[in-house]
């Protein structure tokens, strides 16, 4: 793909300037550093990507599947983009094979999936259904087969609509652990990864406080708070049913979307003020799991609606984790300020860029502060970036392409950062690209295009986008040139 390398470029630069210019002091880049700019990532970095069962399966009724909530907003009329639904969407629940082996071609090491709770609980808890959990196992297999390594999510959105009241209700939580239990039971011997939950804020507040995602309710501050005191909950009780359950040497941890907080300049005052941030910033979700409390500010921000806690749930919540897993899209500028508080947000002046989706604005430094502030304050013992990429307005041309350039320029920076906030010592272990696939973007439908390789969702055919031929070149090279 690339017909001169930086490193041999560099050379002829440096022979030239040595003719032309022998003897004369030469700025450094010009002597020709061996390798200027090409970044080289850690022995052994994990390099993988993301998907999620209800956006990539279909398969919705297949073999004994129950509905889950998001079948049930998706087939409620105006929920979503022209009333899309997961019946179809990516077939992987029968393409498992063709996907696994773009997998392979990319040359990954690892693949980040979630199951479907209700094709393994149908009802969400009682008898299991062995179907489903068999459709599972061949994934499985096939992944260990092609030498990629499965890291599995519990719980990414799609909660069985058989539960009573949702996560409305504290038995959500539990019922959740014992399904958790029989998961990695059954899993534990060939999948070593898991992590319990997918983005805290995501199925509790836009499902239950802002409507915009199943099961699209708008409670009041205080429910919408219980709400969010079950998902946590349900996380640390699955922690302590994993351990349980795997042998001992399995890696328990989460994916959060933490809100990523950035100083408007990297001085001391502004690094100081995004640390504040984060931490009081992901107070209900992220802060609550390191710390296993809710902190000061937010019991005292939320008064009569903080949620209500029984004794024991804070220390279940804060149960220790092999790792901490970021999704990282975007980020949100911080200041210092003269405030009590210390911190205040920036906003984006309305030329900020942003890609195909509105919300995805465009900071790369979002990686480097992530992983940089969770660390600083919490010291986890390891970080992965279990979801980053992004949405592009993708053509496929009669030539049978997609070149998807604002997508590589998008990862690329994002890698550059991931690389200065790995040499600069901080645990992070690997990254997984999101997504693998384009899929069913929830509320979004198939409207927007996530995915390195593109789907036709009227054939299924599946075609690498120029994204696609980029990443195995990284992931080959294990550097970004
Ligand atoms: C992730 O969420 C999800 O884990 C994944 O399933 C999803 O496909 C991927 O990102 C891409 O979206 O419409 O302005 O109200 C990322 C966090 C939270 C970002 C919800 C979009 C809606 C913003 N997402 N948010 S808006």
């Amino acid at each position: 793909m690339k017909h001169i390398t930086r490193r041999q470029f560099g050379k002829t630069v440096a022979a030239t300037a040595a003719v032309v210019y022998a003897g004369a002091a030469l700025p450094r880049f010009a002597l020709g550093d061996p390798e200027p700019t090409t970044l080289h990532y850690p022995k052994g970095f994990k390099w993988g990507c993301a998907t999620a069962a209800y956006q990539i399966e279909g398969g919705a009724r297949d073999d004994g599947r129950g509905a889950s909530n998001w079948d049930v907003f998706s087939h409620t009329p105006g929920k979503t983009y022209r009333g899309d639904t997961g019946d179809v969407a990516d077939d992987s629940y029968h393409l498992y094979k063709e996907d696994v082996k773009l997998l392979h071609n990319l040359g990954v090491s690892t693949y980040r999936m979630s199951l479907s709770w209700s094709r393994i609980f149908p009802n969400g808890t009682g008898q299991p259904n062995a179907k489903g959990m068999d459709y599972y196992q061949r994934v499985v297999d096939e992944l260990l087969a092609n030498n990629i390594t499965p890291y599995i999510t519990l719980f990414h959105w799609d909660l069985p609509q058989a539960l009573p009241g949702g996560w409305q209700s504290r038995d959500t939580a539990k019922a959740f652990a014992d399904y958790a239990a029989y998961a990695t039971r059954r899993l534990g011997d060939r999948v070593h990864h898991f992590m319990t939950t997918n983005e805290f804020a995501c199925f509790t507040d836009l499902g239950y406080r802002v409507g915009q995602f199943a099961p699209g309710l708008k409670l009041p501050d205080k429910e919408a708070n219980q709400v969010r005191h079950h998902g946590i909950l349900a996380h640390g009780l699955a922690v302590g049913a994993i351990r349980a359950n795997t042998p001992s040497g399995t890696e328990v941890g989460l994916a959060e979307n933490a809100n990523v907080y950035v100083p408007v300049i990297e001085s001391r005052e502004h690094i100081e003020a995004a640390r504040r941030a984060t931490r009081e910033g992901n107070a209900p979700f992220l802060t609550a799991l390191m710390e296993g409390k809710y902190i000061d500010s937010y019991l005292e921000q939320e008064g009569s609606n903080a949620p209500k806690v029984e004794p024991g749930d804070m220390k279940v919540i804060g149960s220790a984790l092999d790792f901490v897993g970021l999704n990282i899209y975007t980020p949100q500028y911080v200041r210092a300020d003269g405030s009590a508080k210390g911190w205040a947000l920036e906003e984006n002046p309305t030329s900020y860029p942003h890609m195909a989706s509105p919300w995805l604005t465009i900071g790369p430094e979002c990686i480097y502060w992530g992983v940089r502030n969770v660390t600083d304050l919490w010291k986890p013992k390891g970080i992965y970036i279990t979801e980053n990429g992004c949405s592009s307005d993708d053509v496929l041309t009669p030539a049978g392409r997609v070149e998807d350039t604002d997508r590589v320029m998008y990862l690329r920076n994002h890698l550059t950062q991931l690389h200065r906030v790995a040499v600069e010592g901080y645990p992070i272990k690997g990254y997984f690209l999101w997504s693998l696939l384009d899929n069913f973007e929830w509320a979004d439908g198939y409207s927007k295009r996530f995915g390195i390789h593109y789907v036709d969702f009227k054939t299924q055919k599946r075609t690498p986008k120029l994204s696609a031929e980029w990443y195995r070149d990284v992931i080959a090279t294990n550097a970004v040139e």
